[in-house]
């Protein structure tokens, strides 16, 4: 699968993976832009938004109920089984997109929740700040200071939490092998990543079942799904 660029990624003294929601999948996650990605009729790029949420704050909240749900009945799959079992042969870190908290479920231990987490709830006023993985009664969830709270995400035009979005920068910038899975870069600023560490001077392996806007900047694209290639990744190392 891996071919000539095998030794090459056997030498990686670092590897940093750039996943999104493709990688999940396979765990029955939809992702966003897929067929599935629509939820009910509304379109998940209208939703994932703060003026949604100040427009509409219940309807948004039974949203992240419905995919809170999903998710904690959701298990981790091959991928990101086979992410977590190759930091225990070479450092690794893992910049995500995904909000589903399955690459730390796998065991991964160097996790950048670039989008925020949806396990985790904030206020919109006070710093209150609480892992959530039960439901609600009545929806949205007040604080403790009567302000209603909301899942800790980064919707479309909020910034990313800064140390998170400046260490992955750094974390990017410093590899020798970076692995994109899951993910069609059509969200910035997380689609720069591979450009950091391309000039970086890291090897670029894609692993998509479709093409992306980086696919020719890749040293090697893979038309492959997560749980198919991934696990056949982890033999590189072991
Ligand atoms: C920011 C959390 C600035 C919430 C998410 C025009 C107008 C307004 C804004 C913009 C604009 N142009 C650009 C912007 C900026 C905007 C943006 O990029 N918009 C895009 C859509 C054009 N970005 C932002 O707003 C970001 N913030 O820029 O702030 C700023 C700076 C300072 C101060 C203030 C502001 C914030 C972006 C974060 C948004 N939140 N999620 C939630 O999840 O509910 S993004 C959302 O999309 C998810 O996180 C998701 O992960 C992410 C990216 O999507 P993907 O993960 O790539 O998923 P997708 O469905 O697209 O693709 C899946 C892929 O998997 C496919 O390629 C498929 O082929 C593949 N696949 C499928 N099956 C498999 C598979 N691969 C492998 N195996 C399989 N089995
Ligand atoms: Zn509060």
């Amino acid at each position: 699968m891996f071919g000539a660029l095998s030794s090459k990624m056997r030498d990686a003294e670092k590897i940093v993976f750039v996943t999104g929601a493709g990688i999940s999948q396979e765990s029955g996650i939809s992702t966003f832009r897929g067929k599935d990605g629509l939820w009910r009729k509304y379109d998940a790029m209208q939703l994932a938004t703060i003026d949604a949420f100040y427009e509409n704050p219940k309807l948004v909240w039974e949203w992240y109920e419905e995919r809170r749900k999903n998710i904690m009945s959701a298990k981790p799959n091959a991928g990101h089984d086979a992410i977590a079992k190759i930091e225990k042969f070479r450092p690794t870190r893992v910049l995500t997109q995904n909000i589903d908290g399955l690459h730390q479920r796998a065991g991964s231990t160097q996790v950048y929740e670039l989008h925020g987490s949806i396990i985790r709830i904030k206020c919109t006023v006070c710093d209150f700040k609480e892992t959530a993985t039960s439901g609600f009664s009545d929806l949205p969830p007040l604080c403790r200071c009567k302000n209603i709270l909301r899942p800790d995400v980064v919707w479309f035009g909020e910034a990313l939490p800064q140390d998170v979005w400046t260490g992955a920068i750094q974390e990017a910038s410093s590899c020798d092998l970076m692995v994109v899975v899951g993910t069609s870069l059509a969200v910035s600023p997380a689609n720069l990543l591979p450009v950091y560490a391309k000039q970086g001077g890291a090897l670029l392996v894609e692993v998509n079942p479709e093409e992306t806007p980086m696919s020719k900047a890749m040293d090697l694209s893979l038309r492959s799904s997560a749980a198919n290639a991934l696990p056949q990744m982890l033999e590189i190392f072991q």
